[in-house]
Order: structure tokens, then C-alpha cells, then sequence
């Protein structure tokens, strides 16, 4: 008898002898199939590759792996299963010839944020606060946590951030809240949630490729503010995120809070006089506005840039819906840090400054800090998953002294230089190695930079043609500077510019 999946809603329902395929051994494939085994589910992955520590874990739990590759992506083990359901790691795109052949034979398709709030009552039912956005999705995570633990919630920030939210869901210790940093592509495979609050807090091309096309991909992020509960956070200055929530179906009640670098209009957080103000949340909230902190403090602790505080107010948001005081608000703001390879400030020498913000994977996020600088040696490039860089180059060719060019699509950056800044001195790193690559190209930005110069590795590009990921690509910039440079960073190293 086929399972009725209709009645599989809470972790105390009958999930035994339910036949899963998971899609993929990493971080999620390796906790759906955990929580599954759990429940007495025959479990099936299916991946190109699965580490030693994990294949031996599955033996333990009792699940069996099939290997797939691009020739046989379903393999006789996965043929012979007669799967009731596929539960599908983020990084398979729907035009996965796994994914398509499950779809045509009628295989329910779940991704594990579905699966993980069908099981969310399995300790205490915590209430979800979801963000995303194509920039600023962790740093806005890891703020809201900071001001809901500082109010005394038991909070647990999971998701995209690199935490399954299955095992946020299976933590013995239970929690009143989850900040969960949902991806597009887990927000194109989750159904069903109902969120506390959600927040999208921009939309810039991205991950193309896997969505195959731009509509798709504003889809997905839409899905965010589906069945919200309480508040719909959307940013001011992208009318693409108003109009997901004036679209999205939402539960009665539920409100739009609009946040941004003006001044605040009724139900928004905005900034008047540099103090950034709520006017939200607050009974009389059509003569008054509570303050949250000044961006004077803010500067105090490297956290003034303007896309980091558009974070701080989305963030904030979130918090004041869940009933955090602007005191708690202030107070986790004083001893919050960024994360490493986000616009950090590596050395200064001989009036150039050297900036690593390597997590600018995409031109969004490469636009925000090309924007902060007036005079600029650009290291860029790595995987451009699909998106055109031009518009970012056109835009910001004036603020150009030179370009150094790394990644293994440099020919596309290149082309988009010879379009739009013909005159500019471009110099290509022409290696594969990444032992070299950053040696190589912080040399050839060492020659280009003048006094009052900065050189900025914002490389609008993922890494992961030549590094393992962002945070190689900037570790291994920041020791590149810091060998040519001479010695140890000097004390403006440690700080994060404003
Ligand atoms: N695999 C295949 N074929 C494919 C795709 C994947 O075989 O076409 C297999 C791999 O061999 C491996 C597994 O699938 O066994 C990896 O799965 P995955 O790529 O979905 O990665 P996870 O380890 O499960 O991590 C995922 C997120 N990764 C992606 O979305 C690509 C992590 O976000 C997230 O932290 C984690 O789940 C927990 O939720 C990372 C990320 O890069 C940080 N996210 C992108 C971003 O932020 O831009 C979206």
C-alpha cells in the first residue's frame, strides 16, 4: 500500500516503511537521511559522491547509497527502489536528470525545509522567522539571532547559513525561535510553511543557471512571504520586494513593514537625523517613533556601510515583531561582528588599502562595494552562473584605475572591459592553480595602485572554480597581501571599514 503523504505531518506520525530517495550526501542529504532512518523510513541516497565519514554513518543507520553520474544519473539502485518520495538537496537544479525522471514517474518531490517543518513538532514547536534576499541573507540571520538571544530567547539561526534546519528541528535542547537563511533554491522546494515573519531583503541577478531564467528565480524568493503569520518584511528601496508581499497569500492580519535608508512613513523602520527609528511597532506609532540606535554608534562597531545597515534594519524588523525591545535591539548591536571576507579591511600600506570581500559572489553585492570607494583596483571574476556582468562594469567603469581578472571565465569579464572600458588597463591572470592565482593577482594590483587608491577583491563571481570557497578565496588574498606587503597586517587590519 502506498503511503498516504497527506497525513505525514509531525514527527509522531507513521513514517515507517515510507521508501525516501534523497538526492545528495552533503549537509542535507546527510540529515534527511539521518532524520528518516530515524523514523523507520527506507532511505535511498543518491549522489555523484559521498565523503568516507558519511558513507560509513550511512552503514551505521542503515541507509544505502547509490552513486550516480552524469552518464547514469539513475542508476539500477535508484530504478529498483520504487521511491514514494524524492527528498532533494538544494544544489540539484530542476532540470536534473534525476530530478526530471522522478517527476515524470510521479514521485512527490520535497526539499528538506518541507520535510523539516512536517517534522518541527518532534522537541517543541518553534516558531520560524525566514530571510532571504540575494544580499545580505546571513549577516541579517546571524543580527536577528543575536537580538532575539539577547532577549532571552532560545534561538537557533539554521538554514542556508550552513546548518540543516532538520537538525535545528532534532536539537534535544528545543527552541522558542528559528532564523531560518532559506536560499532560492530551497525556497523552489519548500511548501507548506507558515512563518512567524519573513523577509526578502533584495532581488539583483543570481544563480541563473539553476533557475533558468530571472522569473524563476524572483519566484522562488516570492515563496518567502507565503502564509506569513505576522510580518512581512520588504525593502523600500527594491519595489520588486513590495510587490511579492502585496502578491504573496498571507494569513489574516498579517502586516507589511517596509524598511530602508529614509525616513520611516507609518509601519516602517527607516532612519531620520542618522538615528535609526521604528515606526512599526509601536501603539502610537502616527505621532511617535522609537529609537533603535544612531548610525554614529553603528560606526563605533564597523557596522555604518549602508547595505550592512539596510541588514540592521531588516533585522531589526524581524526582532520588533517577535517583541524584542529596541533596548535588547541596541545592545546586541554593540558586540555583534561581521564575519570574515565581508568587505574586511586587510592592510594599508603606502595609502592603499587592501579590502577583502570575497562573499561578493555575485554584481549585486560587488556593486555595494565598488560603489563605497572613489578610486579602485578591481580584482574580479570566478563562476558568473549565468549572470552578465556588463551593466556592473559600465556602471562603475569612471572609479576604475585598473582590473585584474582571475576565475576560469575570464574571457566573458574580459569581453564585458573591451565593451565598456576600452581604455582601461586590464591585466588577466592567466592560471589555474590556486596555490598562485591570488599571488599572481594581488602582484599585478600591487603595480596598477596609487596612493588614495583601494584595491578591492569584490569578485561578483562564486569561487568555486578555483577555491573551495569564498573563505579560501579570501584567506588566501589576505595572505598574498599580507607576504608582498611585508609582514604582519598593521592595526587598521583587524578593523572593518564604514
Ligand atoms: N550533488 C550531486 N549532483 C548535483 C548537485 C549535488 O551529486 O547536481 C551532490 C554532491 O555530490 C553532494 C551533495 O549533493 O553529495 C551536495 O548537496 P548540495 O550541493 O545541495 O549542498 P549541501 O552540502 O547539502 O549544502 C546545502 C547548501 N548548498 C547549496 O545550496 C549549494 C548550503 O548552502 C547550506 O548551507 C546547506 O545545504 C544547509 O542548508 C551553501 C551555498 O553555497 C553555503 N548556498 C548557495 C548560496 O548561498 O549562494 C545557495
Amino acid at each position: 500500500m502506498p503511503t498516504d503523504l497527506t497525513l505525514l505531518t509531525s514527527w509522531y506520525s507513521d513514517w515507517r516503511g515510507l521508501r525516501v530517495l534523497v538526492a545528495g550526501a552533503g549537509v542535507t542529504g546527510f540529515a534527511v537521511a539521518d532524520t528518516l532512518a530515524e523514523l523507520g523510513a527506507h532511505v535511498v541516497i543518491a549522489a555523484d559522491a559521498i565523503d568516507s565519514l558519511r558513507a560509513n554513518m550511512c552503514e551505521v543507520i542503515g541507509v544505502d547509497v547509490a552513486l550516480t553520474t552524469p552518464s547514469e544519473p539513475v542508476p539500477p539502485g535508484v530504478s529498483d527502489f520504487d521511491a514514494e518520495v524524492l527528498v532533494v538537496s538544494p544544489g540539484y537544479a530542476p532540470h536534473h536528470p534525476l530530478i526530471q525522471w522522478a517527476t515524470e514517474r510521479g514521485i512527490a518531490v520535497w526539499g528538506d525545509i518541507d520535510l523539516a517543518w512536517r517534522v518541527r513538532d518532534k522537541v517543541r514547536v518553534a516558531d520560524w522567522i525566514l530571510v532571504t534576499g540575494t544580499n545580505g541573507k546571513t549577516t541579517t540571520t546571524q543580527l536577528t539571532a543575536a537580538m532575539l538571544a539577547e532577549a532571552g530567547f532560545r534561538v537557533a539561526p539554521c538554514g542556508n547559513i550552513g546548518v540543516s534546519v532538520l537538525d535545528a528541528v532534532r536539537d534535544p535542547a528545543g527552541f522558542d525561535v528559528f532564523v531560518v537563511e532559506l536560499s532560492s533554491f530551497q525556497l523552489h522546494y519548500a511548501s507548506g510553511l507558515e512563518p512567524f515573519a519573513a523577509v526578502c531583503l533584495n532581488i539583483a541577478e543570481d544563480h541563473l543557471d539553476w533557475h533558468g531564467s530571472m522569473d524563476a528565480y524572483v519566484g522562488a524568493k516570492a515563496r518567502v512571504y507565503s502564509h506569513t503569520r505576522v510580518a512581512c518584511v520588504f525593502n523600500r528601496a527594491d519595489a520588486r520586494t513590495l510587490a511579492m508581499v502585496e502578491q504573496a497569500e498571507v494569513v489574516e492580519g498579517a502586516r507589511a513593514i517596509g524598511i530602508g535608508l529614509d525616513t520611516p512613513g507609518l509601519s516602517d523602520l527607516g532612519i531620520v537625523d542618522g538615528i535609526l527609528c521604528d515606526r512599526a511597532f509601536l501603539e502610537d506609532r502616527r505621532d511617535r517613533a522609537l529609537e533603535l540606535t544612531t548610525i554614529d554608534e553603528l560606526r563605533e562597531h564597523g557596522l555604518a556601510s549602508p547595505h550592512i545597515v539596510v541588514d540592521i534594519l531588516a533585522a531589526a524588523a524581524l526582532a520588533r515583531s517577535y517583541g524584542v525591545s529596541p533596548e535588547s535591539i541596541s545592545v546586541a548591536l554593540s558586540t555583534f561582528t561581521l564575519d570574515r571576507h565581508r568587505y574586511e579591511t586587510v592592510a594599508s600600506r603606502d595609502g592603499v588599502t587592501w579590502i577583502d570581500d570575497s562573499k561578493a559572489t555575485n554584481p549585486h553585492a560587488a556593486d555595494a562595494s565598488l560603489r563605497a570607494n572613489e578610486s579602485v583596483v578591481w580584482i574580479v571574476g570566478g563562476l558568473l552562473k549565468g549572470v552578465v556582468i556588463d551593466a556592473l562594469v559600465e556602471r562603475h567603469a569612471s572609479r576604475l584605475r585598473g582590473a585584474v581578472i582571475i576565475g576560469r571565465e575570464r574571457h566573458l569579464i574580459r569581453e564585458a572591459f573591451g565593451r565598456h572600458a576600452p581604455e582601461l588597463h586590464v591585466v588577466d591572470i592567466d592560471s589555474d592553480d590556486t596555490s598562485e592565482v591570488m599571488a599572481l593577482a594581488v602582484r599585478a594590483a600591487n603595480a596598477m595602485a596609487v596612493e588614495g587608491d583601494v584595491v578591492l577583491l569584490a569578485p561578483a563571481a562564486a569561487s568555486m572554480d578555483q577555491f573551495a570557497d569564498y573563505a579560501e578565496r579570501g584567506r588566501l588574498f589576505r595572505e598574498a597581501v599580507l607576504s608582498q606587503m611585508g609582514g604582519e597586517a598593521d592595526d587598521e587590519s583587524a578593523s572593518r571599514q564604514s
